[in-house]
């Protein structure tokens, strides 16, 4: 990768990655785009809003700044998904279609996020192979299956290096996720430091997939660098780093805070996703074809998460 276009880089996992990708590549060689002015990001280094469902936009974009790799980035979330699974289809398929039509078109490398949420009730529950039964209820894991397939067809039909991860519920500090089964994950430790108390929308027993934000950027480029001569699979690699229920994770913030509180208020459409998820996966395949390894568990990051946001809360440390 030597130029590289972000599409949806003002979300969760863009926010990050453009300032990683940025901090490897060069400043002006990552031009990160999104559907809102982002002023940080543009400040950092190129910058354009860009609706990613703008086809043309998007290949002006790729010509006009000769990047030779995509990150399409744009999602609608699981369960934002099922309040408008029309919509949801439409800006995830298309943003996706999009990006592979102008990898196609301009020799493009392309990244896109796949995620636990291709699995459904009838995946094997536990260390979920990397090949198995794939049947999801909600929108967002029919656009994600959808997805791998089309981007695997899009490799074998015209050689367009496509390359995808099934990412887990993705943990991190800088820009908060919106609309997912996952995000709890995220909110808790926001809650148990300005409030010391969380309401959680998951019950308590559900083992989810999770990885913190520092493995996932690592994991992108690790994935994108690899030879491809080594790459069995392509879209998409099983990526595991810690599995975990509400009550793991408060216990382990209450082992820092032993006043913190949490209670439930479940909402059934994030109930019924995430017990339609697996527990969790077996990510041999990533091991195995390009090396990969997580590098945080459960304790690190709550540590980690913890120190963080205290430093940005300062007033409401408790
Ligand atoms: C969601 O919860 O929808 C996402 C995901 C696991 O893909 N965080």
């Amino acid at each position: 990768m030597k130029r590289i276009l972000i599409v949806g880089a003002g979300g969760q996992i863009g926010s990050e990655l453009t300032t990683y990708l940025r901090g490897i590549y060069g400043h002006d060689r990552v031009v990160a785009t999104d559907v809102r002015e982002c002023k940080e990001m543009a400040a950092q280094g190129p910058f354009e809003v860009l609706n990613a469902l703008d086809a043309t936009a998007m290949a002006s974009a790729v010509a006009r700044h000769r990047c030779d790799a995509i990150f399409n980035l744009v999602a609608l979330l699981s369960a934002v998904g099922e309040k408008n699974p029309q919509m949801a289809w439409q800006i995830n398929m298309g943003a996706l279609m999009n990006s592979l039509e102008v990898a196609r078109q301009h020799h493009c490398a392309l990244f896109t996020p796949s995620s636990i949420g291709a699995f459904g009730p009838t995946s094997p529950k536990d260390r979920t192979p990397q090949d198995t039964i794939m049947q999801p209820t909600t929108i967002y894991g029919v656009c994600k299956v959808t997805g791998e397939l089309l981007s695997n067809y899009y490799h074998t039909k015209y050689g367009v290096d496509t390359r995808s991860v099934r990412f887990p519920g993705i943990i991190s500090n800088v820009t908060l996720p919106g609309g997912g089964t996952t995000d709890y994950a995220v909110e808790i430790y926001y809650e148990a430091v300005k409030k010391g108390r969380f309401t959680c929308p998951v019950p308590g027993d559900v083992y989810m997939d999770m990885i913190y934000m520092p493995d996932a950027l690592r994991a992108c480029v690790e994935l994108m660098e690899a030879d491809p001569a080594k790459l069995v699979h392509r879209n998409s690699f099983n990526l595991a780093s810690m599995s975990f229920t509400p009550e793991i994770i408060c216990a382990e913030i209450r082992k820092r805070m032993p006043d913190f509180e949490m209670t439930y208020d479940i909402d059934p459409v994030k109930k019924a996703i995430a017990e339609s998820w697996p527990n969790s996966l077996d990510d041999t395949c990533a091991r195995e074809e390009w090396g990969w390894k997580p590098e945080w568990d459960l304790a690190r990051m709550t540590d980690d998460m913890l120190e963080v946001i205290r430093r940005r809360f300062p007033v409401e440390v408790r």
